[in-house]
């Protein structure tokens, strides 16, 4: 039905063979014999990129021609991991290109590990903009990612002892095939320096001229993003710094060496690490610096695009929409009138109205200690002409708010762009807010939380604001990629049309009884689940038995996400079944995965009692084969395609109100895992969409938490009353998990039972419930496989194309 499908393409694996061996050759610089497994990599890489290069220049000559609106994704992450498999099969050549290799005496999976696993982001927000990535490209949004080049891009995790460490990654060492260098589209990025009035000034505020101190270089690196069938190839330009002088010669040959070289380093700091410690005033200006460096840079480019291409400034919001993810970018607000006023003569009214109408936001979390601010005082010394327009804009928005009905002082001082409790700081969040004339939360829990909390008073101005986009993960990646058995399962099932239209995956539902297929099903789990385990082995030496429940957590480690109270009911589970030996228990792996922000104490802190529990359950006979606990080391994109189709049970247990939205649910639910997890985030939709008893849900509501937290909660009388509960704390607070060091875990104990922020203690009993609840249903084989089956037959929403198809109708009006 609807659009003609394409045709799936041909290529003949003989020749792509030949052209595997040419690239080798020529490009590469090998013969066969010879060539390491990295050249074979990199010559299969080119062969790829060769096609899509056709398909990504077709792409540019429509959206030339086509001259319609264009979105620019601006993003500070984007998590895209390794490209080549995602490439080879979006162009359809998977089978070819294994057979090719195949006659050449190679292995295409053994080759596709040596690709290192581009780590530009920390977790959801920039997996989340790979996925709109590919998306964007799938449906077909004229689209542009724009983003920074990082050298080291999200550290690299080794546990040591059971600590976690941090090490470089260092993903460009071997040179990036995928990428080109486009050093004729650099701009100038300036910073600090002084403000003068403008010889002309038209309005107030008027023209000024900026002359900033310091200017460096950002050079873009274009990288193709092909989407599903080939169909169009979109760009992801990351941005590098460059210094405008490689080397102060003079300086040099008077011996000074060091000085000589200062602008270059100071310049490829900026895009060296993906997120630079702010603890320290350095830090916190580094990290302002390169959000400043790739939103300055990009927005040149798009309005130099603009002015080519249409040849009015003015007509910019009706050829160009801009998407803000997250907070990074919100300086691009100040940026864009600054350009339009001072550069291109434009009066400040309607140079807001431009930039408000070009831009749209996407908040991402509630957390008080995630909603940057920036001190005024910082951002004056490095970006003067930008203070001035954030006071202007803010005049300009209180005036509006204290004509406005209902605003009293409070409310005034609440949407002000600069926070005047304490330390003056900018609030970036207001600036985003104010300057964007859509603004979206990620799941309806948090859009709905959105309204009553951070933006309740900017919310009371401008009511028509806000509006929800429940986030989405791209099928061809986290189900057809990662799990190519369920794929041709669910095709033999219900034919192909799911692969172009997630929603078609609903046919499925008339299988879930099905005995043949349950058992069918189940076997592709099983095979999943083989895979993994042996992976695991040589990867970290972990044991598991394949028959057992894999229980799995994979995502940062954040006390909000609650991996505590997964481990505390290992604990508790570990003493139950030692003292009783002779119940029924339903043999579990728990597995865990996550990086730890590497100044975040506590979180760091869970790493290790997570490796000291799993170090005394797996050592212990008497609970052999019924509970084993395994931290999976540096938990990456890679990792997590090998991970998310081989769980049985989801671990989606955040405090209700706290996680956004989640998009590891989704992964495990499409590939056929049952969800335990709060009502939080998306897990909400989740519920929704698979229906009440193909879910296990726990734990205190959002409401009911933000009640708790008001009211005078006592975490200690509910430890009192739990036993279970009491004895696992316990264990852990009087060291039976750390006999090495007893008080290891007391702060971190001290902290549920004093005041349980995060509401561990409170949600306990309701968990080990849920967690026993889950027991029963995976003892009956029939029932789970048919809440499996129903999981990832009605995961289709939650595809990103669908995401992404609001995201163009309601906020970017482009038309598809
Ligand atoms: O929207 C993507 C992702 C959500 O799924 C997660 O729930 C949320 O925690 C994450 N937010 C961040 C916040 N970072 N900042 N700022 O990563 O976004």
């Amino acid at each position: 039905e609807g659009l003609p499908r394409p045709e799936p393409r041909k290529f003949d694996s003989s020749i792509l063979a030949t052209e595997i061996v040419e690239r080798l050759t020529y490009r590469v610089g090998k013969d066969a014999a010879n060539a390491h497994k990295h050249d074979w990599l990199h010559a299969v890489i080119l062969v790829i990129r060769d096609r899509i290069i056709d398909a990504w220049i077709r792409t540019k000559q429509e959206f030339h021609e086509d001259k319609g609106k264009r979105v620019y994704y601006l993003s500070l992450e984007f998590l895209i991991g390794r490209l080549m498999r995602d490439a080879v099969s979006n162009m359809e050549m998977l089978e070819q290109m294994q057979e090719a290799l195949g006659s050449l005496g190679v292995d295409l999976n053994v080759v596709a590990e040596l690709e290192p696993d581009a780590a530009l982001g920390n977790g959801g927000l920039g997996r989340l903009a790979a996925c709109f990535m590919e998306s964007m490209a799938t449906i077909g949004v004229p689209a542009y990612g724009y983003g920074i080049r990082y050298i080291n891009g999200m550290f690299r995790q080794e546990i040591s002892d059971g600590w976690q460490v941090e090490l470089p990654e260092t993903w460009l060492a071997h040179g990036n095939p995928w990428e080109f260098e486009r050093r004729e589209c650099s701009y100038e990025v300036g910073f600090a320096g002084v403000v003068e009035a403008a010889e002309e000034t038209l309005g107030t505020p008027g023209k000024m001229t900026w002359n900033p101190q310091e200017r460096v270089i950002a050079t873009p690196y274009d990288t193709p993003i092909v989407g599903w069938r080939g169909n169009q190839v979109n760009t992801l330009r990351l941005w590098s710094a460059q210094p405008i002088d490689p080397i102060l010669l003079d300086q040099f040959n008077a011996g000074e060496h060091q000085g000589a070289l200062r602008d270059s380093n100071r310049a490829s700091s900026l895009t060296r690490v993906l997120y630079p410690a702010d603890s320290s005033v350095a830090g916190q200006s580094l990290r302002l610096r390169q959000e400043y460096f790739f939103t300055s840079a990009s927005l040149q480019d798009i309005v130099r695009r603009h002015i080519q291409d249409f040849g009015d400034i003015r007509t910019l919001h009706e050829r160009a929409s801009i998407q803000l993810n997250d907070t990074h970018p919100a300086v691009g607000v100040a940026e864009l009138v600054r350009l339009l006023v001072d550069v291109h003569d434009i009066e400040f009214e309607e140079a807001w109205d431009i930039a408000r109408e070009t831009f749209s936001y996407t908040n991402h979390t509630l957390l008080p200690e995630a909603l940057e601010s920036w001190s005024v005082p910082l951002f004056e010394r490095l970006l003067p002409r930008h203070m001035q327009l954030v006071y202007a804009i803010n005049a300009h928005i209180l005036k509006v708010a204290r004509k406005t009905k209902g605003f009293d002082d409070a409310a005034v001082s609440a949407i002000s762009l600069i926070d005047e409790a304490g330390e003056r700081r900018v609030r970036m969040g207001n600036l985003a807010f104010v300057g964007s004339h859509k603004v979206n939360g990620v799941s309806a829990l948090h859009t709905e939380l959105m309204k009553q909390t951070v933006f309740k008073d900017l919310h009371k101005l401008y009511p028509d604001r806000i509006n929800n986009k429940t986030n989405g993960v791209t099928f061809r990646r986290w189900l057809m990629q990662c799990n190519p058995e369920l794929t041709n399962l669910i095709e033999e099932a219900i034919g192909p049309a799911f692969k172009d239209d997630a929603e078609r995956l609903i046919d499925l539902n008339k299988f879930a009884d099905d005995t043949a297929f349950q058992e069918k099903f189940m076997a592709v789990k099983l095979e999943k689940k083989i895979q993994l385990s042996n992976h695991l082995a040589s990867y970290c030496g972990a044991k598991i038995d394949p028959a057992s429940m894999f229980d799995i957590q994979i995502k940062r480690i954040h006390e909000y996400k609650r991996q505590l109270l997964n481990i505390i009911h290992a604990v508790a589970l570990y003493d139950q079944i030692r003292t009783h030996p002779e119940k029924d228990w339903a043999p579990r792996v728990k597995i865990f995965g996550g990086k730890a922000a590497s100044s975040y104490h506590n979180a760091k802190l869970i790493i290790k009692l997570a490796n000291d529990v799993a170090r005394v359950i797996n050592q212990d006979p008497a609970v052999q084969g019924l509970l084993k606990v395994v931290f999976v080391p540096n938990y990456n994109v890679s990792q997590a395609e090998r991970l998310f189709p081989a769980a049985d049970l989801s671990e989606q247990i955040s405090t209700a109100g706290m996680e956004a939205s989640g998009t590891g649910n989704m992964k495990f639910q499409v590939n056929g895992a049952i969800t335990i997890g709060t009502l939080d985030g998306a897990n909400v939709e989740i519920k929704e969409n698979v229906g009440d008893d193909n879910i296990v849900i726990f734990g205190m509501t959002a409401d009911e938490v933000a009640a708790k937290r008001e009211g005078n909660y006592d975490p200690k009388e509910i430890i009192a009353n739990s036993p279970e509960l009491k004895q696992a704390l316990t264990a852990i607070q009087t060291g039976t998990f750390s006999p090495d060091d007893t008080f290891r875990y007391s702060g971190l104990i001290d902290g549920i039972v004093e005041h349980d922020w995060f509401m561990v203690a409170a949600d306990f009993d309701s968990y080990s419930l849920a967690q026993r609840r889950v027991d029963e249903i995976w003892k009956d084989k029939k029932l789970w496989a048919k809440m499996a089956i129903k999981n990832t037959a009605n995961a289709g929403w939650f595809s990103s194309d669908r995401t992404i198809r609001q995201y163009a109708e309601e906020i970017w009006k482009v038309g598809l």
